[in-house]
């Protein structure tokens, strides 16, 4: 009888999370919250221990008093709710192509499943400018360029938009110094990577109420891992549905933890590329977020991610390294192919543990040397340096 009803949880709890989009009755975990003011007076020794810890444990905090300006994000969230209202034919006027990983879409895989949203992308890398047209030749790089909506029907979009990026860049900056003392590194370890050099991008998310009643009923987003650094993420105050599974949780215990944002905070999460940099101290955690039949919800992260060319590796002071070399520009594209088309399985952190020997290892070098990152990703181009099914590509890996 008892087994029996172990044996019924892990079921019962997902198709009544699914349904309701309230947490599992059966969890009653919650991320940590982390009060960020002591880096307002510039004291991040302070909060070490905490960020430390919970990039650890769960890979997953909800942070307030973090300094950015109210009055920036109600603004902000205003831009984001008219921008989706535009009219279909001038979203379409901004899709992303396999040529241009920036702009909106309505049609995105996760793990090779269609989520139940609309997206918009927008990029700014550290060595990129805000008053240069988005189509000039410098404003370029291998996630493509900014498609804004035109400025007559939303004039206070991009300010609103570049000043919101700005803010929450430095926002992501400020908890990586915390992270890199967390590590036993110089605060400017991770900085130094990604403060002047960074290609992160801000995603706008709107995922309309679900009317198709399944089963399955469709998720927002599937499970998935964060590819980037960190991740700083505005959640929907009135809408609650985002998800984590706490790292190390085995499959029979599994469990989705609903994560109810905190009044005014930000929800931050660490990405594949912390996981190798850190040697697996800190944790990429897997989440997703749930459809809702009656509500619609807005949220908006922003990947902060190192530069394209960045090599990420263990940190020599961690002890035996548990994963070779990864190469960000080739992790990034293999992902964004896959948001694309079906590449096949997903590019993990895993692909690159220590002696795994896999093919993304061989292939990341000859992708490095042959794509150009100056210039937007091309679909069409990459196809035989990204994809294993490629002849040439399979002989240069050695098989
Ligand atoms: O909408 C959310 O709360 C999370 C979105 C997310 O996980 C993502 O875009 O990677
Ligand atoms: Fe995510």
């Amino acid at each position: 009888m008892r087994a029996g009803k172990r044996a019924l949880r892990p079921a019962m709890r997902a198709s009544r999370a699914l349904l309701s989009g309230q947490p599992s009755a059966f969890s009653s975990a919650s991320v940590p919250v982390i009060d960020l003011s002591p880096l307002q007076r510039d004291d991040p020794v302070a909060l070490v221990d905490q960020v430390a810890s919970a990039c650890s444990t769960w890979g997953f905090f909800q942070v307030v008093n973090h300094g950015l300006d109210d009055n920036l994000r109600s603004a902000f969230d205003e831009q984001q709710r008219l921008f989706f209202n535009l009219p279909t034919d001038v979203k379409e006027g901004m899709r992303r192509s396999p040529n241009n990983a920036m702009g909106w879409y309505d049609n995105e895989l996760t793990k090779r499943r269609r989520d139940w949203k609309q997206g918009f992308d927008i990029t700014m890398p550290a060595s990129r400018k805000w008053d240069l047209p988005d189509t000039h030749p410098d404003n370029q790089h291998l996630d493509g360029f900014n498609q804004f909506p035109p400025a007559e029907l939303l004039p206070d979009f991009r300010p609103t938009i570049a000043a919101y990026f700005d803010a929450v860049t430095l926002l992501a900056d400020q908890i990586a110094g915390v992270m890199a003392m967390g590590l036993g590194v110089s605060r400017d370890f991770f900085s130094k990577q990604l403060r002047h050099r960074h290609s992160s991008y801000l995603r706008l998310n709107w995922y309309p109420p679900c009317d198709e009643p399944g089963p399955p009923v469709p998720l927002g987003i599937s499970p998935h891992r964060d590819a980037g650094f960190l991740t700083v993420l505005a959640q929907d105050p009135d809408c609650h549905s985002l998800q984590v599974r706490r790292p190390g949780s085995s499959e029979a215990d599994a469990d989705w933890i609903t994560v109810h944002p905190e009044p005014s905070s930000f929800t931050i999460n660490t990405g594949d590329m912390a996981q190798i940099w850190s040697n697996n101290r800190y944790q990429a955690p897997e989440h997703r977020v749930l459809s809702n039949p009656a509500q619609a919800r807005y949220s908006a992260p922003l990947f902060y991610n190192p530069a394209f060319d960045t090599a990420v590796t263990p940190l020599p002071s961690l002890g035996a390294p548990e994963y070779d070399e990864c190469l960000w520009g080739y992790f990034r594209a293999q992902r964004f192919a896959g948001d694309f088309a079906d590449y096949g399985v997903e590019i993990q952190a895993s692909d690159f543990a220590s002696g795994s020997g896999s093919w993304h290892v061989h292939n990341q070098r000859r992708f490095f040397s042959e794509a150009d990152f100056e210039k937007p990703f091309d679909l069409t181009g990459y196809r035989r340096l990204l994809s294993p099914t490629s002849d040439e590509t399979q002989r240069s890996a050695g098989g």
